[in-house]
């Protein structure tokens, strides 16, 4: 090795080692994990923390970023949109980013207080549309209601022609937003209006009353929006009156614990998400390495594991913790994740979330075949054969 070889050598060694001094003098990047930890949504919370772990221990596998190890936090906002306020004020600021949250009403309670302090915030899991575009650094990894509602509403309008609609929500802001996308187009769609709009009290353990309204205009299928406890007991509630019709739900209700909740009731029940997580190739070491640690694959781990590595790849770009720094460059980037490469749209969401109906057969969510356009593009199958 020649004289200019080693100098060259010797100061890359040093200046990795600047790097790492460096990073060990301002100790690990901080990422709070803000969701429910308690409460009825336990179990949700839980599969944020597991699918952001994962991330974590696989970038500090590969020695952190920026030459700093990653370090995870926890908050418990018990899925109340109060707490979340409480655990914003509590954060901002001491924090490097926060993946988070996982209610939307949790997500909107908090946005504003890390919005204002310019740090970084991507939710793996809120849903609800307007959540994105306020604030520079809060972002989305997920799909949101408009999707998944106008994908159930084409459903519904393709695969139950003629039906009575009924539709209720939780009072939440996710149910009342998922709710109103479903209708507003299924409206569209049937040039026809629900039989019936309205809500539960999530706060009482039984929606009798509300069960009983709604079988008393014998809907044929009925549209919740909410998340899954409340929906597995609507569910019972409803068969128990001698309800037959067919239960429609979003995001909120596709996890295991509906189908175990709900019990034989579950099954037929119908829920839109995104296609099966498990067979996108991208996703499969993580899918595998998830399951190994920890069982099951709940329907958001991917996803928080997707806002830390999307985290974590802005950090590295920048090589900066500062938020405003990390968001535009992120707006800017393609980050790399389970779910394949992944572009922001102008308001942070990702520009792709397609949606697919799944239904309850046997005790397991299956993914349904969309049925094939009608007549557009029957027609212009006929027009690609005549050419031939
Ligand atoms: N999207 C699933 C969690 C429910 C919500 O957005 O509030």
């Amino acid at each position: 090795m020649n004289v200019k070889k080693s100098f060259f050598a010797l100061g890359i060694l040093v200046l990795a080692l600047l790097i790492l001094i460096q990073g060990c003098a301002r100790g690990p990047v901080k990422l709070l994990v803000a969701a429910p930890f308690t409460g009825s949504l336990a179990k949700d919370g839980q599969d944020t923390w597991n699918g952001a772990e994962l991330a974590v221990d696989d970038w500090n596998a590969k020695g952190g970023v920026n030459g700093r190890k990653v370090e995870l936090v926890k908050a418990d906002d018990k899925g109340d949109p109060d707490t979340a306020l409480n655990v914003a004020k509590q954060y901002t600021g001491k924090v490097d980013a926060v993946i988070g949250h996982f209610n939307s009403a949790c997500t909107e309670a908090a946005e504003e207080v890390y919005g204002k302090d310019h740090v970084l915030m991507i939710t793996p899991a809120s849903t609800k549309p307007d959540i994105t575009g306020n604030y520079l650094t809060v972002l989305r990894v997920c799909g949101t209601n408009d999707q998944q509602g106008a994908s159930a509403a084409k459903y519904v309008a393709d695969h139950f022609p003629g039906a009575k609609v009924a539709v209720v929500h939780d009072k939440s802001s996710y149910g009342q937003d998922l709710t109103s996308e479903f209708l507003k187009n299924y409206e569209f769609l049937t040039k026809t209006q629900a039989v019936f709009y309205g809500s539960i009290d999530r706060s009482q353990a039984l929606f009798t009353d509300v069960v009983n309204k709604i079988k008393a205009l014998e809907p044929t299928v009925v549209y919740f929006g909410g998340v899954w406890p409340q929906g597995a007991e609507f569910l019972k509630e409803m068969r128990q009156v001698g309800m037959t019709a067919t239960f429609v739900s979003g995001d909120g209700c596709f996890d295991p614990t509906f189908i175990k909740t709900a019990g034989p009731v579950a099954e037929g029940a119908l829920m839109a998400f995104i296609p099966d997580q498990k067979k996108i190739p991208t996703a499969k070491p993580v899918v595998e390495a998830y399951e190994k640690k920890y069982g099951e694959l709940g329907p958001y781990s991917l996803y928080a594991y997707t806002a830390v590595t999307v985290a974590l790849q802005g950090m590295a770009k920048t090589g900066s913790t500062d938020g405003a720094q990390v968001a535009r460059a992120l707006f800017k980037m393609e980050v790399s994740t389970p779910f394949g490469a992944m572009r922001f749209d102008e308001k942070g969401d990702p520009q792709q979330s397609p949606y697919v109906m799944w239904k309850v057969e046997n005790g397991k969510f299956v993914e349904m075949p969309m049925k094939a356009p009608p007549a557009a593009s029957k027609e212009a199958a006929g027009e690609v054969k005549s050419q031939k």
